[in-house]
């Protein structure tokens, strides 16, 4: 697996002035999870629950943002656990939360909705994205959605998040909304610094968006080996200007080569390359050895998934026992924030 390992590390070369290990990261069950979720979030994770009290979440909140159908949010959350577990995430070292049986993220998340002006929101790039994408659902849970997420993450006092390419702007935000608490309540929450890992943004299948579950461009982490090599093989979209056989390629225009990147040796990689440009060999022939490397990374995964779906009932109560822990921290942290901001007349 070529994926980094992250650097604990914030954007300056290390977490300096922080006092905690907390760390907090989410991920939507808004459908099943797919190696982008893999390589730009899940691979990073797992590292740093050697390092960190690491808070996992599945933020089934946030995926309210997207319609979906009510019966099938169960089987989307027990997706994303078994996925977070089947990739190492060790429930003895990290804690594995569920969203919505901490309701102190929600109730936090209007107390910071008041401190934040609107301008920081209407800037950030993934609203205007998501908005782009679901024209007909423009909701304003999706608007708010880095506030609820900065609530995520300040809830338990994090001092540090995990980030991808496409999540600094949200870290960023979230930080200018502690300052704004900070400085209307008093010195309270802890300034969130980055933990840099995968800058990866994996392009899906069509070549042309981010690989995104909504889009369903997606390989999944528990697509079975025929369905990987057939949407490889069909829907990969290649070097467009390469037509035929024998005509030259351009790697880097090519999708797929960029997939090399993320699960080939840089051997294979140089091969690719060259046999691309001279047209030594087909596109075909190039997916053949990135489908054999996206196999082999995933094949443990998913004997572990397997195992993991046979056992539900201890998968359950792995959620359980880390929301339960999740939530008294929680709840400690909205006790003094009420008692910061006034709210306890009937206390
Ligand atoms: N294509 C991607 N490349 C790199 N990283 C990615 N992540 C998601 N897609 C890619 C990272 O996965 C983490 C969790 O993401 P999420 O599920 O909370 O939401 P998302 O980023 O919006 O992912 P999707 O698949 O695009 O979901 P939908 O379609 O429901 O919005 C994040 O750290 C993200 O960076």
């Amino acid at each position: 697996m070529t994926a980094n390992t992250p650097t604990t590390g914030d954007s300056k070369g290390s977490v300096t002035g922080v006092t905690g290990r907390r760390i907090f990261s989410g991920i939507q069950p808004s459908g099943r999870l797919h190696i982008g979720n893999y390589l730009g979030a899940i691979s990073q994770f797992v590292p740093l629950q050697e390092e960190y009290d690491c808070i996992f979440g599945i933020v089934d909140l946030h995926a309210m943002t997207q319609i979906y159908k009510s019966k099938e949010m169960s089987q989307r959350i027990i997706n994303a656990a078994v996925n977070y577990l089947a990739c190492g995430l060790d429930p003895n070292k990290a804690t594995l939360m569920l969203q919505s049986g901490v309701q102190e993220h929600a109730e936090l998340a209007w107390i910071l909705a008041t401190v934040t002006p609107l301008p920081w929101i209407q800037r950030v790039p993934t609203f205007k994205e998501k908005a782009r994408q679901q024209p007909d659902n423009v909701n304003m849970g999706l608007f708010n959605y880095p506030v609820l997420m900065a609530a995520d993450i300040l809830i338990y006092k994090s001092v540090a998040v995990p980030v991808g390419e496409d999540q600094r702007p949200h870290l960023e935000l979230t930080r200018e909304i502690a300052r704004a608490f900070n400085a209307r309540f008093g010195s309270f929450f802890p300034e969130p610094r980055e933990i840099i890992g995968s800058q990866a943004r994996v392009i899906g299948l069509d070549g042309k968006n981010r690989m995104s579950k909504s889009l369903d461009n997606c390989i999944y982490l528990d697509d079975e080996p025929d369905v990987i090599r057939e949407k490889i093989n069909k829907q990969g979209v290649t070097d467009p200007a390469r037509v035929k056989r024998t005509d030259p390629g351009n790697p880097s225009i090519c999708n797929i080569f960029t997939w090399h990147g993320f699960f080939s040796s840089k051997e294979e990689q140089a091969y690719c390359a060259k046999e691309c440009r001279v047209a030594g060999f087909g596109c075909l022939d190039c997916k053949a050895i990135l489908i054999k490397n996206i196999l082999e990374l995933l094949a443990p995964i998913q004997e572990r998934q397997k195992e993991l779906m046979a056992n539900l009932d201890k998968v359950q109560e792995i959620i359980r026992d880390g929301t339960e822990r999740a939530r008294k921290i929680a709840q400690e942290t909205m006790k003094e924030v009420r008692e910061i901001t006034g709210l306890t007349y009937l206390i």
